[in-house]
Parts: structure tokens; sequence; C-alpha cells
């Protein structure tokens, strides 16, 4: 299989399902400021979209979005036990998967990476959606994964909440279940292994962001 992904964005997720898997795939960087490979490769022509994740499975179809890419792998190595085990699971896998990709990554985390979006539209964008974090909070309460077991809902989830290095207004320390989640999620080998160098480079930007007062890694 073929992933194509960029360091430290969202296919990060497919990556840590991969390592968790014991499964592997051709890692292919693209350059999201260019849209290329960085074999020189055009990649609108292979999601016209130009977003990672992007996955060539081994039959030739190109699967694209997080939620449907992250289902497939799960289904793809049921080994694993990546995925859900009943029906009730599964809705719950769904559930978290559209959370995730909503509320938190495109709600919440897009604009305040965004280098163009403007200080009011950030400001709103943190009044409205930062509650999604309280909402998170509470339902980590005692809990280790967000099903009864690891899933790629939570490689999902610690791939988002790493960007909160980059994004100074949020402050995870005010979320101690969801901090310490974060944690324990990062120490897994999936984690460290898909994610090389990226929370250095993470740690930097947001020092440079503090000192400019605007974040600095688009997604
Ligand atoms: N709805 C898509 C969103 C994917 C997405 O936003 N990917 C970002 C990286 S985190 C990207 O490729 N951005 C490049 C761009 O916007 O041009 C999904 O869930 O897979």
């Amino acid at each position: 299989m073929d992933l194509y992904f960029s360091p430290l964005a969202c296919s990060m997720a497919t990556r840590v399902a991969f390592y968790e898997a014991g499964q592997s795939a051709n890692y292919l960087e693209v350059d999201k400021a260019k849209q290329v490979r960085n074999d020189g490769s055009d990649f609108l022509k292979v999601n016209p979209l130009g977003l990672v994740p992007t996955l060539r499975t081994d039959d030739g179809a190109v699967l694209t979005e997080n939620a449907a890419i992250l289902q497939y792998i799960a289904d793809r190595f049921p080994q694993a036990g990546l995925g859900a085990s009943s029906e009730t699971e599964r809705s719950g896998l769904h559930q978290w998967l559209c959370f995730i990709g909503t509320e938190l990554h495109k709600g919440l985390f897009v604009p305040l990476l965004d280098r163009k979006a403007p200080p009011e539209m950030k400001a709103y964008v943190l009044e409205k959606n930062l509650s999604r974090l309280d909402y998170l909070e509470n339902y980590l309460q005692g809990r280790e994964f967000l099903l009864d077991h690891f899933s790629v809902a939570d490689a999902y989830l610690v791939t988002v909440i790493n960007w909160t290095m980059a994004t100074p207004p949020i402050e995870l320390a005010k979320w101690p279940n969801v901090k310490a989640y974060y944690e324990r999620l990062r120490a897994r080998p999936s984690n460290c292994e898909s994610n090389r160098g990226g929370v250095r480079t993470l740690q930097g930007r947001n020092r440079a962001a503090q000192g400019s007062g605007v974040s600095v890694i688009s997604s």
C-alpha cells in the first residue's frame, strides 16, 4: 500500500494505525505547500483535493478521508483489534472518528493553525469550540482509551492533540484527563515511530508562535 503523508499532519494517524497493526506501507511524503511529492511528481493527480492522508490500497483503490482510511486499516488487519468488535462499538467508533474530524480537527485546530486566519477568527473559534475539550475531559475521566481498547480513533486523537504544542492559547494542563491520555498515548512505540522529530519541531514552532502571537503551522 502507498500512504501519501506529510510530517506532523493528520496523516500521522494512519501511520500510527499501521505501526499498531504491525504492518507497514510505502510512505510517500507530500510537500503540502507545493502539492508535489518529494520526487517532484504531481500529488493532485493522485488526489485532486491535495489532501493527506491518501491511501492507495494493494488492489489499486485510492482512498481519502481520515475516517474512511482508518476504518479501512482496522478492517484490513482485524487481528490487530484496532476497530470495533460489535455493532454498538462500531457506532461508537464512527462517533469518535466524526467528532475528532469535525469538532476538533477542522472545527478547532485548523483555524488556529492557519497562518492566514485573522486573529478575530481565531478568537471566535476559541470561544465557540474550546468546550469540545471540556467534553473530552469529562469523557476520559477513568478511561484509558476512547473505546474499551486502543482503536484507530485513538490514533487520530493523539495526532490531533499533538497540535496543541503549536497552538499556544490551548494549555493542555487545563484538561488534566486529556493531558494524561495524551501522555499515555504519546509514549506508545507507534506514536514515537510515526512522529520521529515531529514533537521537537512542533515545540520549536510553538515558541515562534508565542513570540509572534500567531500559530505558524498550516494544516
Ligand atoms: N477531510 C480530510 C481533511 C484532511 C486534511 O485536512 N489534511 C490536511 C493535513 S492535516 C492537508 O492535507 N492539508 C493540505 C491543504 O489543505 O492543502 C480528512 O479527514 O482526511
